[in-house]
């Protein structure tokens, strides 16, 4: 019995692993982080981004903040309320949703400046999950659960 266990723990890990691994945490601007004279636009172009990742945007409050703003909002550097600015310097935003975002500074006039981000949201596609999870794991994982209930 200890040994059914042992294996369906281990098909466990083995699924929910690749799924941890996957998700990842996106540093804007990498190591020159959110600030002004940087091109947000020039730094997303080649980068993919997918639902499960995490933004980060790096800065030493209160020079910047972060808006999630609409595609309006990104044009015209429209500031939402206040209350809705992330203002700790290190603030996270999880990409819970496939498609367009846009964050802009909301301190002064950095947005007008430049100081704006629009990136583009995918599903976990199916090619990811071939890379990180190959057939010969589903199988394996397959055959581990076999054996754990015939066990
Ligand atoms: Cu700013």
């Amino acid at each position: 019995m200890a040994s059914n266990k042992l294996v369906t723990l281990i098909a466990a890990v083995l699924i929910l692993l690749p799924a941890i691994a996957m998700a990842k945490d996106i540093v804007v601007g990498d190591d020159s982080g959110w600030k002004l004279n940087f091109d947000y636009q020039v730094w997303a172009k080649d980068k993919v981004f997918q639902v499960g990742d995490t933004l980060v945007f790096k800065y030493k409050p209160p020079t910047h903040n972060v808006y999630k703003v609409d595609g309006a909002g990104f044009k015209d550097c429209t500031k939402p309320a206040a209350n809705e600015a992330l203002t700790s310097g290190n603030d996270k935003v999880e990409l819970k949703t496939a498609g367009k975002k846009w964050y802009i500074c909301g301190v002064s006039d950095h947005c007008d400046q430049g100081m704006k981000l629009t990136l583009n949201v995918t599903e976990k596609s199916s090619a990811a999950r071939g890379i990180i999870f190959p057939r010969s794991q589903v199988f394996g994982v397959a055959i581990f659960a076999i054996v754990a209930i015939v066990m």
